[in-house]
């Protein structure tokens, strides 16, 4: 076009002309770069026959998986009024009330964030959650909310999906109007791991809010309420429902376990409530509250708290379900359950099993039992795609009541142990994580504190350590950095202190924070942020983006070479996504409306001298070729 005939023309090319404009304005190079999205496709379908997927060391085969069947919604039908309509219609306090008044027991399923982050270390992708969407707006209809936002699905997207988050809400919101959808909110943490500034919580809040989230459940890693203020005020600024989380760790029916006996938790839930809860959750991440205790527990916070209790759990013991029920005998409001086929072990109870429980008494959910199970259906047929990130947890375990570890830590926590070479001292760890805990003055173990207490317990089986070992030699280690800033309170103050002994040894001579840590941090600027990050990939960016970025700064600039080099690979089924295709595979890719790819591989060709391979498929009937690195 113009520019073309403008950087060809004969004057400009010998350079008699002044370029200074275009000298000073480099990105309007990138505009004719010619995009052609079916080749870098195509590129990154072979990279992934010869080189596999990073971090998958037995992938499974193309032909061997399934397409999950779709449950068909008549044409034209109107997916029911929802919650989502009573919290456009009343705000959230009008939710709430309105949540209080109703008999039945209120249900969220977690399909869409904790069950798989708990199962199968966060990897669903959005392709899988996209496809049963609408079908989900219309089976699951009468569900209070659908978690699946937040916690680690933000990093794993980019990470290691290699698609964004926020695309991934703004699909699903599309497809499902009328169900609130509720996020997991790490307080200061946003989304990472380790203290943001305070402009960075309130513009993430405000980002997430704006593109659908309707409920945050927000919490604090060590249950400190200073450390949550700053994301609660932000979520009621943006008119969203403020859901505050206290952890829930030891047994308020043990008289031994005495630093959270009830006193500590209704006291939590009181002080959470006047810092302007629209909800109370439970935030049991590890499933250690036991069914009597639940039933204690709720009837205790019914009667000194007047907003509704939502419950979370993990069924990691398989007491899950019989807690459930206790807890709505005691008045519990809403409770976590996730779909059948992704329920149970490290992630939610059953919810389809709770629905039968229920059925015929005043606590009865009333929702579609069978389209429920249509959608547990769908989600059977898809899990085995992630069969190489399953934990091998094959039944409940009454271990976790020893070793406390967060359900949504365990499927994670272990390919984190085999990555230190130390996957045959499993056992060990699991060990060594409860003594950590006790080392640390029996914290409330929840990411980041959970990843912290984890780091420590592998860094301690690494190098041969008892607690005995670090308190007499601690001061010639050198500990991990995540424990170091613990120590020095960069993600808050436990309760009841620090262990000094052990935070001197660790600390050195380094004097601990006691204030809040992001009272410290500066702003950030993100406009600078913007046209730094711009610089750095080569393009402009979104706003979101630049939230993307100051999160995660390393993930989100490889996300978008990823983005730049293959183009947006979220359209891809699964199988092949992970997997490739095997010689004579054909796959069928909707790459937009209207838009699709008809894929077959057809060979691969030799490794050349220059370490490349020709891999030889059929695109909608007509040969294509790409090379590919051979990275083995
Ligand atoms: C998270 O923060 O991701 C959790 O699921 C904590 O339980
Ligand atoms: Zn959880």
């Amino acid at each position: 076009g113009f520019l073309e005939r403008v950087i060809t023309h004969p004057t400009f090319r010998e350079g008699k002309c002044d370029t200074s404009f275009i000298d000073s304005h480099p990105e309007l190079f990138l505009i004719p770069v010619k995009k052609d999205r079916a080749n870098k496709i195509l590129n990154f379908i072979g990279h992934t026959i010869v080189n596999g997927y990073p971090g998958i060391k037995q992938p499974l085969h193309f032909s061997s998986l399934r397409e999950a069947t779709v449950p068909e919604i008549p044409y034209g039908t109107q997916h029911p009024r929802g919650t989502r309509d009573i919290l456009l219609a009343k705000g959230p306090e009008g939710l709430a009330q309105w949540a209080l008044k109703e008999k039945r027991l209120l249900v969220t399923d977690t399909t869409m964030r904790d069950a798989h982050q708990s199962l199968m270390a966060t990897r669903f992708r959005t392709f899988d959650l996209d496809r049963i969407a609408e079908a989900t707006a219309h089976l699951g209809g009468g569900l209070f909310s659908l978690e699946m936002w937040g916690g680690a699905t933000f990093d794993v997207a980019m990470r290691f999906l290699r698609e964004d988050p926020w695309e991934r809400l703004d699909r699903l919101r599309k497809k499902v109007p009328n169900i609130l959808f509720q996020m997991l909110l790490r307080g200061s943490n946003a989304v990472g791991y380790t203290n943001y500034p305070d402009n960075v919580v309130q513009e993430f809040v405000a980002k997430a809010a704006q593109s659908g989230i309707d409920i945050f459940r927000v919490f604090d890693s060590l249950n400190w309420t200073k450390g949550m203020q700053v994301a609660m005020d932000a979520v009621r600024k943006n008119n969203a429902v403020c859901e505050a989380a206290m952890c829930y760790t030891g047994d308020i029916l043990d008289p031994k376990r005495d630093k959270y006996p009830l006193r500590y938790y209704v006291d939590l839930a009181k002080e959470l409530e006047k810092m302007g809860a629209h909800i109370l959750a439970i935030k049991d991440m590890a499933g250690l509250l036991k069914p009597f205790a639940a039933e204690k527990l709720i009837r205790a916070l019914k009667q000194e708290i007047g907003i509704p209790i939502h419950l979370h759990t993990h069924d990691t013991s398989s007491n899950g379900g019989a807690m459930l029920l206790m807890a709505a005998q005691a008045g519990v409001d809403i409770v976590d359950v996730a779909l059948s086929s992704v329920s149970g072990l490290t992630a939610q109870p059953n919810l389809n099993a709770l629905l039968a429980a229920l059925h015929g008494t005043i606590w009865d959910p009333k929702l579609d039992q069978d389209g429920l199970q249509q959608l547990a259906n769908y989600w059977e047929t898809v899990r085995p795609c992630y069969a190489p990130f399953e934990s091998e947890l094959r039944s409940g375990t009454a271990q976790v009541y020893h070793h406390e570890i967060p359900g949504g830590q365990y499927s994670n926590y272990k390919p984190q142990v085999e990555g230190f070479g130390l996957g045959h001292r499993w056992e060990e760890c699991k060990e060594m994580y409860r003594k950590v805990n006790d080392m640390f003055g029996d914290v409330i173990k929840v990411t980041p504190s959970s990843k912290i207490v984890g780091d420590m317990a592998m860094f301690m089986i690494q190098n041969n350590l008892q607690p005995e070992d670090v308190y007499e030699r601690g001061q010639q280690l050198t500990f991990p950095q995540g424990v170091v800033d613990f120590f020095k309170g960069m993600i808050g103050q436990p309760y009841g202190g620090f262990p000094e002994k052990l935070q001197k040894i660790i600390l050195k001579d380094e004097q601990p924070l006691t204030c809040r840590p992001g009272e410290l941090l500066e702003p950030v600027d993100f406009a600078a942020k913007k046209a730094q990050v711009e610089k750095k990939v080569g393009h402009p960016i979104s706003e979101r983006d630049v939230l993307s970025a100051t999160l995660y700064p390393g993930v989100f600039e490889e996300f978008d070479r990823h983005r730049q080099e293959f183009s947006d690979t979220s359209f891809l089924p699964t199988p092949v996504f992970f997997y490739g295709l095997d010689i004579g595979d054909e796959v069928s890719i909707d790459i937009e409306p209207g838009k699709t790819l008809i894929i077959k591989l057809n060979a691969i060709g030799r490794v050349h001298d220059d370490g490349t391979r020709n891999i030889y498929f059929e695109l909608n009937g007509e040969p294509r070729q790409v090379r590919v690195k051979d990275l083995s």
